[in-house]
């Protein structure tokens, strides 16, 4: 008996091993790298990066030591060899199908196993699932992933092209060119803020997996609202009490007839189809779904908590394989209300805001650019510090900017945890690109499985096609003078491509055609179903004719270009496709607006743009002396603010001279002029101090510039421009140096940081003045949903160096409905102003003080 239990156990386990998937993991430190020619080589590490390889190894010294960036250019010239051996039983040969799994290949790569190439990649963003079946063998193998130098490639890629494709990549910027040839992070050339390092490698992880039957790929939970109920009693606000699930599974499977159930449920409520016999290996997509109730939403910060869920999919074979898949889902619905404002309200133009879960909010956030050149080497405690940073600072959103990467899973896990609504650049910026059948294909196929990659985040609320290129249209001559090919090119890549890979995955979030733009004119196939305002759909055709509607994108815009349009509408239409707003993509009365003037005084609100939504504004500052201290030499003269080391990092045009210039408009501090005298006159330019007060200075004055535009764009939602959205540019810095960052390196915080934890708060008391007589005006923003702030306003008046308040008056009994903001006081300067006091010589104290308990915080400002 016990020998035949024993029998049978072993049976069972022979059982068991043939039919489970097997995965061989890859990744780790048992890699080597080496140039073109051998004559460099290191140890490696996969996931990570050339650079971090040879530094790890002491071939190269610190790569962000003074003119790391330029000095190891070499590096990036180069073509870089990876390779390893590995060892894989005669279980896993022996498995049906055996794939290799690359998450990440950074950038220009051939692949071979055991000497012989298996694939090619040409695409930092995409997954490569690459057949191996039959060429491994039980005991060691090898592979080698051989990339070719970034830089070349471009090189050839722009030279082949017809004709030229231009982008904004500035000498000052000491990188290099062609990268929008390229599917790549864009500002690993370099940008305004950042270096070009340009590195190679493994960038994300790599294994292989051998399965009997099936192996999942992607699980993509679309969540959608089924049924409403108000908020709170009397609120206009409908909350999601119910919802639908609609789960697809992408799989591969390993050959001919496979087949088997799919179940997916979320608390118990579960969907389940079938997996019909299949005809051979390769992709199969399984779709199910399942209504819920009785779940909490999902909010973002501030409004509520970041509930969530497990959804849980099993897959089971008929041949005996068994796959369980977790996803964390979130419950919230998510809509984009680009809707006409009411006659006669901020002058014409549509809205545009978004709404969670029913409810307006209004985006409190900044925009993040990738944290370092070599992605591999934050940890997720890193990224983590960074975002709670941002949470902690009251926002509530942000925007990750096109020129970087799509970040790695755990930056949207925690944004999910944190309540960060991310608004998501397709990886496009400041250009032209290419548009041949390979680059449209390679784009289509890295947005699908991006938005696949990402799609169960509640937090990611809005995909938007790209950063600024469709106002870049009319940046380059090339563009200006032969506009037509270039638009044709715009609206192949990003109407016609970008767009439906977008919409064909994922149709429950809003589409943005580009960061800033009028947004859409008419969107025809959107979750929201037909064109909601005839009117704008009348004043379309009344400039088309018939004759004008055609099939594709490009054509109806052509089209329209050539046709008589008395209300300048330059839009297309065609059947299913989507009318955009052309114009002037920096319109404040449609869409998003970019604002940067860096020749008026930076607090000067009279200058600020009054948007519907301001995506992207800043000032720069110096970075903190505590994160920039270790890569400067003192011996070589690098501590002066203007030092060949500083002007090099230093990477925006006159930014210098604008720093200096601000300094001088906002303070009367020796330093501003360059002078650098400490405060017993004594000269200390180019020491340490010196560099210490210069630094703090623009930290000041930054801090200044921002929070008068962000107040500014705060006191917009109401009536007066029904702005949304303040998303300053930017939160976080790559490395060490002049950018418009609220956070260093390392998450420090800059005093611009401290200032938007004051001014994100939501409830936010603030001042201006106005008017040919000057008058006081303070407006309160209450961005509960749900109560009403009531409380009291003083508002005293004390001399600059705080010793004596002058005056206070004390407005009473001020209310400010939910979710929106109000003037609360204004009165003229001089009637406040004690006799004999000058305006210049006092600054306005406002604190306003709420009546119930429930508002705990008080809003003061000082202005
Ligand atoms: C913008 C961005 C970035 C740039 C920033 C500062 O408009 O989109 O490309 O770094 O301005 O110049």
């Amino acid at each position: 008996m016990w020998a035949r239990n024993k029998m049978l156990g072993i049976l069972l386990l022979l059982c068991t091993v043939s039919n489970a998937l097997q995965i061989v993991d890859l990744n780790g430190s048992n890699w080597k790298v080496n140039n073109a020619n051998g004559t460099v080589s290191a140890p490696a590490t996969v996931p990570g990066a050339v650079h971090t390889d040879l530094f790890a190894a002491k071939v190269i010294g610190n790569p962000f030591y003074r003119f790391g960036d330029t000095d190891y250019r070499w590096i990036a010239l180069d073509d870089w060899t990876f390779s390893r051996s590995f060892s894989v039983d005669s279980s896993f040969v022996s498995l049906p199908r055996q794939e290799l799994v690359c998450e990440g290949l950074d950038t220009i790569a051939t692949v071979y196993i055991n000497g012989a190439a298996i694939s090619k990649a040409d695409n930092m963003f995409r997954r490569y699932i690459i057949d191996v079946t039959g060429k491994l063998r039980a005991g060691t193998n090898t592979i080698t992933v051989v990339f070719r130098s970034a830089v070349t490639v471009g090189k050839e890629k722009c030279a082949a092209y017809p004709y030229k494709v231009p982008s904004t990549d500035g000498a000052v910027q000491h990188g290099e060119l062609n990268r929008h040839f390229l599917r790549k992070e864009q500002c690993s050339f370099s940008w305004d803020w950042g270096p070009g390092f340009i590195p190679q490698g493994i960038w994300r992880p790599i294994k292989l997996v051998g399965y009997p039957e099936v192996y999942i790929t992607d699980v993509v939970p679309l969540i959608t609202p089924a049924s409403r109920v108000p908020l709170a009693k009397d609120s206009p606000y409908q909350v999601p009490n119910s919802w639908n699930v609609k789960v697809t599974v992408h799989m591969r499977v390993a050959g001919a007839g496979v087949s088997g159930t799919l179940t997916a449920g979320v608390q118990g409520l579960t969907g389940q189809t079938a997996l019909s016999p299949t005809s051979g290996p390769g992709p199969v997509t399984l779709t199910t779904g399942f209504s819920v109730s009785g779940v909490e939403p999902w909010w973002p910060n501030g409004m509520g908590s970041q509930q969530m869920y497990d959804l849980v999919v099993n897959f089971k074979g008929s041949r005996g394989e068994a796959i369980q898949v977790t996803k964390r889902v979130g419950f919230r619905s998510i809509e984009l209300i680009t809707t006409p404002l009411p006659d006669g309200q901020a002058g014409a133009g549509n809205a545009m805001y978004i709404k969670v879960n029913g409810v307006p909010v209004f985006m409190r956030g900044s925009n993040w650019i990738p944290a370092s050149p070599f992605p591999n080497s934050l940890s997720d405690e890193d990224l983590r510090r960074l975002l709670v940073s941002a949470q902690a600072a009251n926002m509530n959103g942000l925007r990750v900017w096109g020129g970087g990467i799509y970040q790695p899973d755990i930056f949207y896990d925690l944004a999910d945890q944190l309540g960060l609504l991310i608004w998501e650049d397709v990886m496009f910026a400041c250009a032209m690109y290419p548009r041949d059948g390979d680059f449209l294909a390679n784009v289509a196929e890295e947005v699908r499985y991006q938005v696949r990659r990402l799609a169960s985040h509640p937090s990611l609320m809005m995909w938007s096609a790209n950063n600024e290129n469709e106002g870049a249209l009319w940046w380059y001559p090339e563009s200006t003078s032969n506009r037509d090919l270039y638009l044709a090119d715009y609206v192949k890549l990003y109407v016609d491509v970008v767009r439906p890979a977008i919409m064909s995955e994922d149709n429950t979030r809003p589409f943005w055609p580009s960061s800033p733009s009028n947004g859409p004119l008419v969107d025809t196939d959107t979750l929201y179903g037909p064109p909601t305002a005839p009117a704008l759909v009348q004043t379309v055709n009344s400039c088309l004719t018939l004759n004008a509607v055609k099939r594709t994108a490009i054509e109806a815009y052509l089209a329209v270009l050539s046709l008589p349009c008395p209300h300048r509408v330059h839009g297309m239409v065609a059947m299913m496709i989507p009318v955009l707003r052309w114009g002037n993509v920096q319109s404040p009365s449609y869409g998003d607006v970019h604002y940067y003037s860096y020749d008026g005084k930076c607090t000067d609100w009279t200058t600020f743009p009054k948007p519907r939504f301001a995506s992207e504004y800043g000032w720069q500052s110096y970075p903190s002396y505590a994160v920039l201290a270790p890569d400067l030499d003192p011996a070589q003269g690098d501590l002066a603010y203007n030092s060949p080391l500083l002007e090099h990092r230093q990477h925006h045009p006159d930014g210098t001279a604008q720093i200096v210039k601000q300094m001088a408009l906002h303070t009367c501090v020796p330093a501003a002029a360059g002078a650098a005298l400490d405060r017993h006159g004594k000269n200390v330019a180019g020491s340490q101090r010196g560099l210490e007060n210069f630094i703090y200075l623009s930290q000041a004055v930054q801090t200044m510039c921002i929070q008068a535009q962000t107040e500014h764009y705060r006191r917009g939602r109401d009536t007066k421009a029904y702005t949304m959205g303040a998303v300053y540019w930017q939160l976080n810095d790559i490395w060490a140096g002049q950018s418009w960052s609220s956070l260093d390196i390392g998450a420090h915080w800059k005093p611009l940081h401290y200032a938007a934890k004051r001014f994100f708060e939501p409830v936010h008391v603030s001042a201006y003045e106005d008017g040919i007589l000057p008058s006081l005006h303070v407006h309160l923003a209450n961005e509960d949903p749900t109560r009403a702030w009531v409380g009291d306003l003083n508002v005293e008046l004390w001399s600059w160096n705080g010793s004596k308040m002058v005056s206070r008056v004390t407005q009473s009994n001020v209310v400010v409905p939910p979710n929106s903001g109000k003037e609360i006081y204004s009165q003229v300067v001089e009637l406040i102003l004690p006799r004999g006091v000058k305006r210049a010589d006092v600054a306005v104290v406002l604190d306003a003080i709420p009546r119930l308990a429930s508002f705990p915080a008080r809003s003061t400002n000082t202005t």
